[in-house]
């Protein structure tokens, strides 16, 4: 395939992920509005339908909570093909919707999509509920200064060895019978395991039985993990959304003090041991083994650190292709299973953001050139082993096309 053919076959994946306003992330394995996908996708849309993208933020916006959430699935549409569904998340919202978010990449790839193909109003309608998002994650998941999240999912890194401390400590005794639905899409062998959904659905029992109250789960759940990556995008989103306030003509003075006083908090998660800033349990203190990606999206914030950059530059030279989600060098590495391991293309996108504000573009064409080559080798999968470049995951994956056709190609 050239890559005008692949052009084409990305723009066709997002056509047909389109389930009316909103994209799905991959028929079967994943059948509803997912919060980081939809970003996205709307800047893959931005390449050749600026009305499309825009609307695929409105329609994510359309199930914010009143208290500034936006969800990490909005369920449009029933489906018994995923687990949870609705009915175990039991929110109460109209949209149906899980109960906890996902890194905040909306405002950071809304101000690109403004950049590539204007429509200020359409920025202008989103600017007050971005704002409202931002200051619900400083009301409900901030600890010790630093964005925390409160599930593995609402990192989005889901299985990452990051959370290896904080899942330690979730006890799951009173899990009771589930049927998990993704193994009937996908090899088990790349995904989390039993002891993991255990404990993912232990955290989503606990935030039914309190009625979602978001402060009661940042303060007394099973789990809260200090998170480099969400806190990496929170500073960059912030100051991302100060910009578009000065285009729109608006006060960027709150977005810019957000980002600077989380900024101030970074020292909290520097891990002397491993020379970088690292993933940390907010109720224990304890520190990941190993670096990840995560610390990779530092740039993305300006946070410059040349010890850390070295770490991570040893890192990427251990595999072939791409920035993997945990060190090669670490024992927890698998270079298959889900974010122990490979490389994913939409992670290497946004990495490459921050690589390109650090005016870092000997790297930057180097983390294109390898994201590329898996997607021309591979197809438009998930993600991808970072050693020998085999494709893992769901097919046809709306966000890998997304940054093919925004970034990659
Ligand atoms: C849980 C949709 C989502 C991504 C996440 C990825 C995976 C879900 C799952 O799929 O998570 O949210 O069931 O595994 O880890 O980053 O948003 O693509």
């Amino acid at each position: 395939m050239t890559d005008e053919d692949l052009d084409a076959a990305a723009r066709d994946i997002l056509t047909a992920n389109d389930r009316g306003g909103y994209t799905i992330p991959t028929a079967g394995l994943y059948p509803f509005q997912w919060n980081w996908d939809s970003a996205f996708a709307a800047w893959g849309f931005s390449t050749f339908d600026a009305d499309r993208a825009w609307t695929e933020l409105e329609t994510l916006f359309s199930a914010q909570w009143s208290t500034g959430m936006v969800p990490h699935i909005v369920f449009h549409k029933e489906d018994d093909g995923y687990f949870p569904g609705p009915d175990v998340w039991d929110t109460g919202t109209t949209p149906a919707t899980s109960g906890i978010s996902q890194p905040p990449v909306a405002a950071i790839l809304a101000r690109l999509i403004h950049d590539r193909v204007g429509g200020t109003e359409r920025l202008r309608a989103l600017y007050p509920k971005l704002l409202a998002w931002h200051r619900w994650w400083l009301e409900c998941r901030v600890a010790h200064g630093i964005a925390c999240i409160a599930h593995p999912w609402e990192s989005g890194r889901d299985n990452c060895p990051d959370w290896d401390p904080g899942m330690a400590n979730v006890d799951t005794a009173g899990v009771g019978t589930y049927q998990r639905r993704d193994t009937g899409h996908v090899d088990a062998a790349m995904r989390p395991s039993k002891e993991d959904y255990d404990r993912y659905i232990t955290m989503v029992k606990f935030g039914r039985e309190c009625g979602w109250d978001q402060v009661e789960i940042r303060d007394n759940g099973p789990f809260l993990m200090g998170d480099p990556a969400t806190t990496f995008i929170l500073i960059r989103a912030n100051r991302d959304l100060a910009a578009i306030a000065d285009i729109l003509g608006e006060d960027s003075a709150e977005p810019t003090a957000w980002a600077d006083e989380m900024e101030a908090a970074l020292p909290w998660l520097w891990s002397d041991d491993l020379q970088a800033y690292v993933a940390r349990d907010a109720r224990t203190g304890v520190f990941a083994s190993a670096i990840s990606s995560g610390a990779a999206l530092g740039l993305l914030a300006g946070v410059e650190n040349a010890a850390m950059e070295e770490k991570l530059a040893a890192m990427w030279d251990r595999v072939r292709y791409g920035i993997p989600s945990n060190d090669p060098a670490a024992p927890s590495f698998e270079p298959r299973r889900y974010w122990r391991g490979p490389t994913w293309p939409v992670v290497n996108a946004l990495i490459a953001v921050g690589l390109t504000s650090a005016g870092r573009d000997a790297d930057e064409a180097r983390l294109r050139r390898e994201t590329a080559e898996l997607i021309r080798q591979g197809g438009f999968f998930e993600y991808f082993d970072p050693t020998d470049g085999t494709a893992c995951g769901g097919d046809r994956f709306t966000w890998t096309a997304a940054i093919w056709l925004a970034w990659a190609n």
